[in-house]
């Protein structure tokens, strides 16, 4: 048994080379060998039969989710961009009503839109990111047609902290948000988000959605970016009241720790009764990931797999986090060999 795996035709070139980190310039954590090193490995475990890229989607099918402003703007720097390894970097923000103006120039105003200083515009990055929501869409697309119940997407760039009209933590569009609008052909849609920060743009996106389901696990904003939500008290907006479910975790959470979270939070998706379930998988829950302060280990993704099919439904796998190099194709397949072992 294997899953088909489709990852973006045009992530490489978004390449940015450095972020800060407390003041000091690092490598960037996000970089394009993590999904080629996921793919490869899958390929050759044979848990992956054929590894397709998959083309971009339609602005059309993008601005259903995202503020044309936005789009606009992203669209507009990209462009501006030259050089190879030129990005431009937000550093000023847009804060409260007093600093909310927009400028004219649509290529300006990128601290209206952007949340952080970590997500840079280069010429080839919308490009990319319409590539990863491409690959995103075109999973879901498998599932509507029926054709397997289960698929990869194996995105870059991530998406789950894009939006409706903001964008950071190295996303820039929404790609589990736009497959799961296309999943709504099949009835209502449960997100699972299993990234080791909070799904805040997703999030935003369904918030008074009774249609899709969101849930997190990620560590306690009260410490982990993005810092400003993902608390347990929210649950969803007037009109979608109790289809949004947050676990924030301390810092040192273990499998063990881990696992009983996630079946809480399965527990409340199994109730909402979804046709269909889409995974934000994040590999930084890993003891050995970066930005990660959980303790998850490599066997323990087997028993998270375990638990997401014993759900039952079409599953579309949409690829966020994760940036320990070495580990992310044992990673990924202990993940997936849990999953399809159940
Ligand atoms: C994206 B995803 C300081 C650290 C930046 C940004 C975290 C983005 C995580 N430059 N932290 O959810 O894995
Ligand atoms: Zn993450």
């Amino acid at each position: 048994m294997s899953i088909p795996v489709i990852y973006p035709s045009s992530h490489s070139d978004h390449n940015p080379a450095l972020e800060f980190v407390n003041g000091v310039l690092r490598d960037f954590v996000e970089c394009p060998q993590r999904v080629e090193l996921i793919r490869d490995h899958l390929v050759r475990s044979g848990l992956a039969a054929s590894c397709d890229p998959a083309g971009a989607t339609s602005p059309e099918e993008v601005l259903e989710t995202h503020d044309a402003g936005m789009v606009a703007c992203l669209e507009a720097a990209s462009t501006k961009m030259v050089g190879e390894s030129d990005y431009v970097y937000a550093g000023v923000f847009s804060v409260r009503p007093e600093m909310a103006r927009v400028a004219t120039n649509p290529a300006h105003p990128f601290g209206h839109y952007c949340f952080d200083a970590d997500t840079p515009i280069g010429k080839a990055t919308w490009e990319a990111a319409l590539s990863s929501a491409g690959v995103a869409s075109a999973g879901a697309s498998l599932l509507v047609t029926g054709d397997v119940r289960c698929v990869y997407a194996l995105c870059r760039p991530p998406g789950h902290h894009a939006g409706s009209d903001f964008y950071g933590g190295y996303c820039y569009v929404n790609n589990a948000a736009i497959a799961a609008k296309r999943l709504l052909a099949l009835g209502k849609v449960a997100i699972v988000d299993i990234d080791y920060h909070h799904g805040n743009g997703t999030q935003e996106i369904f918030w008074d959605d009774p249609r899709v389901f969101f849930g997190s696990l990620h560590g306690d904003p009260d410490f982990a970016f993005p810092f400003y939500s993902g608390y347990a008290d929210e649950t969803g907006g007037p009109g979608a009241s109790g289809t949004t479910a947050n676990f924030p975790l301390p810092a040192g959470t273990d499998g063990e720790a881990y696992l009983s979270a996630l079946d809480r939070l399965l527990d409340q998706v199994a109730v909402f009764e979804p046709a269909v379930l889409v995974v934000s998988v994040g590999y930084d829950t890993y003891a050995g990931d970066p930005l990660s302060t959980f303790a998850v280990g490599v066997d323990d993704f087997a028993r998270i797999g375990a638990r997401l099919a014993r759900l039952d439904r079409p599953a579309l796998f949409v690829q966020e986090g994760g940036y320990c190099l070495e580990a992310l194709g044992e990673l990924a397949e202990s993940l997936f060999s849990g999953y399809l072992a159940r």
